[in-house]
Order: C-alpha cells, then structure tokens, then sequence
C-alpha cells in the first residue's frame, strides 16, 4: 500500500491515534448505542504485514532483520513483497526487480512459496470464524468482517480487533494491522494507517475529517489511471474531492463516480459481501513504451503469464476459459478468448492457450499499450460470458 508523508496525511495521523490493545473504551457502549440508532455496522479489515516476507523472515531465521524481496531476481522478475527492511530503500511490491536490487544493492531475493501462503491463510481465516460468519476475504492476507452481530456478544468491535490480533500472533507467529470502523471504505483505509502491527479506530463522525486529509491515491479503488484524472482535475486530497459536484464527478468517472462522492463523505453503503463468488482470475499491465513487434508481445505475454499464473495458484482457482486483451494506442480494445469443455490442466496449458490467442492476431494492427490476461469460468462460479466481466487487478 502506498503511504505518504505528505503533511495532509500526517495531520490525519495525529488526530486518530491508535487504540492500545489492553484498554477498554468507555465509548464503546455509546458507539453501540449510535450504531444501532443510525443503522451503521461494525466492520473490521484485517490486513497481514508484508505478507509473503513475514513468511519467509518467520521460517528462516537468517533473513530476520535483513531486507527481503518474495519474487523473481531476474530480468524480467517483479517483485511480490518487500520486508518492512526493504521498503526503507523504497522497495516495494509490482517494482521490477532490477530496480529494486538498484535501490537496494543487499536486497536478498526469496522465491514464492504459495503453499506456505495458502497455510497461513486458513489459520487466520479460522480465526476470523471465531468472532463472525460474516467475511469477505480479499486475497490470502486480508478481510473485512462484520461484526456488528458477533458470535460470542463481546459487543466491541475494537476490542474484537484487538482479539484477533493476538490470536493471530499466537497461531501464526506473524503479525496483522487492522482498521475498526462503520463502513468498509474507512476500516480499509484505518487498518493502513498504522501499519506494521497497528490498530486504528475511526469511529461515528470522525470519518469525513479523517478522509479529508487523505491523498487521494489511498482511496480504495483509485488506480492509477483515476489518479492521472485526478491530478489533472486538481483533486489532491479527500477534501478536493469532496469539493466537486457529482455531476462533474460523473462526467468525468463514470460508474464510480457514486462511489467516489460517498467516500470522499466518509459513506460507504457497500456490505460485507460474504458469499462473493470470484468470477476470474487475472492481471494486465500498461507499458512505459508502447510495443508492436513479435518477439516483444511474446516476451511480455510470458512475463504476465507468470504472475498471472501465481495468482491463480494464490487464489486456489480452477477455470475453463483464457482471455487475451489488448489495448491499442488509439485506445481501441480487443478481446479474444477460447473456453475449454475441462479446467485448464496446469501453467503449460495456460502458457500455451494464451500465447495461441496472440498468435492467432499477429501481426496486429499496430502497436499496443497494454496487456491482460484472466482465467474465467471458474470453478463454483457459474458460467459467466467472458471477458467483459472480468474482473481486473493491475499489474503495476
Ligand atoms: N502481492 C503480489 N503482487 C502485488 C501486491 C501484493 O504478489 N502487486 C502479494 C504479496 C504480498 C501479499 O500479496 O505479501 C499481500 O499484499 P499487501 O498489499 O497486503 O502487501 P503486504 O502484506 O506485503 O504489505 P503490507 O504490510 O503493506 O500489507
Ligand atoms: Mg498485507
């Protein structure tokens, strides 16, 4: 996640400082009063710290104290996680790792290990059980929970938090953040704030002072290609953003523009969507140089293929359709796909139904500035129409 030292962001910090573990809050029972007064829910987001590098620093004690990158040293490698270490260099998740070893020239790079991911993973998801059924996780290390009704009435959402923390601690020998607050957007943005191994309260009425200093780039959601549009707009901070009407907000961001202006309110209507069911698995990637030759497209279609591919072992997920996008430098996109009566075997097949797609289109029409790939029709999910479904997370 990125964080920020500007001096907005920093005001935000010092108004909402951490709850401390073992104090219980004389408010809580008022906050309960409140919540249920205005309808507002109890939401928590648990988010690991430096996931994949806590991991590896965990189960192998040499790497303890030292700056780890969790991904690939050569060439074409991406960095996954960076230890907290690391990231005093500037080193940080989706760099390439070349430019990683550049700012930090005793980086030790560690490959992947999903399956220790994964382990992790259900432990905490075991714990989360604990306190509510009511979790929507949204990759292997992090969740938002509903507490609002607990399965054990301990009533307070912060003293939940704290709970899960340590049980966490305890299970896993690895350290969460979360973010206590009434809607998803803000308990998102509060498990950030004090990370690593921090706890963050935002409670009834603090949340549109909280986002009003916030750089818009943490808003959930703002990529960045809205932040381009942003910048442009002159919309640095929530309070900028809560300063447009939203018929510009529209005109200019289209479906999210709703979203945008409830949460530069600090509102979020969205519930905690328990039952989500993943439709794809995927990534894409826009490039600092646009790319039209052969050779080119085919290394980059690799190099997605491989990221895309741990993701997809990430998410456990088994699918029956692969689809190629490309988008052209007049901003034209084209899709093609190709479904399997079975689920794709294993990374060779994916590898080889991908790079079908392309060659099926070479040579193109003209250069491309950007790639994706997904696998669709996944499994449990139902059958879905590829590709404009497809649910996307960038890759840089
Ligand atoms: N990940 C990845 N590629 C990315 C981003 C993340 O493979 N572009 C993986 C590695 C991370 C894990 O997902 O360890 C969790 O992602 P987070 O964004 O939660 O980042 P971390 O847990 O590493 O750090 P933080 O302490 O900021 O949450
Ligand atoms: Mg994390």
């Amino acid at each position: 996640m990125n964080r920020s030292s500007n001096s907005s962001f920093t005001q935000a910090k010092v108004l909402f400082v951490p709850v401390m573990a073992s104090e219980p809050d004389p408010r809580d029972d008022d906050e309960s009063a409140r919540h249920a007064e205005l309808g507002l829910r109890k939401i928590i987001h648990v988010d690991m710290d430096a996931f994949f590098a806590s991991v590896e620093q965990r189960d192998n004690p040499e790497l303890k104290g030292r700056p780890v990158a969790v991904g690939g040293a050569g060439g074409r490698g991406v960095v996954a996680a960076a230890s907290y270490e690391a990231r005093k260099f500037g080193v940080r998740s989706a760099m390439p790792s070349v430019t990683a070893l550049r700012l930090c020239p005793e980086l030790v790079f560690v490959r992947p290990r999903f399956d220790a991911y994964k382990d992790v993973s259900r432990q905490i998801r075991r714990v989360f059980e604990h306190y509510t059924p009511v979790i929507e996780p949204l990759s292997l290390d992090e969740a938002y929970l509903d507490v609002t009704d607990d399965r054990l009435g301990i009533g307070s959402a912060t003293r939940i938090a704290t709970l899960i923390r340590q049980e966490i601690r305890a299970k896993t020998r690895l350290t969460a953040s979360a973010g206590v607050s009434y809607n998803k957007f803000l308990a998102k943005l509060a498990s950030d704030q004090n990370k690593p191994d921090g706890l963050c309260v935002i409670r009834p009425g603090e949340g549109a002072q909280f986002v009003a200093g916030l750089p818009i780039r943490r808003f959930h959601g703002v990529g960045p290609r809205a932040g381009a549009k942003m910048q442009a707009l002159g919309i640095a901070t929530g309070a900028d953003l809560a300063a447009k009407d939203i018929a510009r907000l529209r005109q200019h961001f289209g479906s999210m523009a709703d979203y945008l202006f409830r949460a530069a309110r600090g509102i979020d209507l969205r519930p905690v969507a328990a039952h989500r069911v993943r439709k794809s698995v995927g990534g894409e990637r826009t490039f600092s140089e646009d790319i039209g030759s052969g050779a080119a497209l085919r290394e980059t279609l690799a190099n997605i293929i491989d990221i895309v591919w741990d993701r997809i072992e990430a998410a456990q997920a088994r699918g029956r359709t692969v689809t190629l996008k490309l988008k052209f430098t007049d901003f034209q996109i084209m899709t093609r796909a190709t479904s399997l009566p079975d689920y794709v075997s294993g990374k060779a097949e994916f590898a080889a139904l991908a790079g079908a797609l392309l060659e099926a289109e070479l040579p193109l029409r003209g250069p491309i500035r950007l790639m994706g790939l997904t696998l669709g029709n996944l499994e449990g999910a139902g059958d879905e129409k590829p590709p404009r479904d497809a649910a996307q997370l960038s890759l840089l």
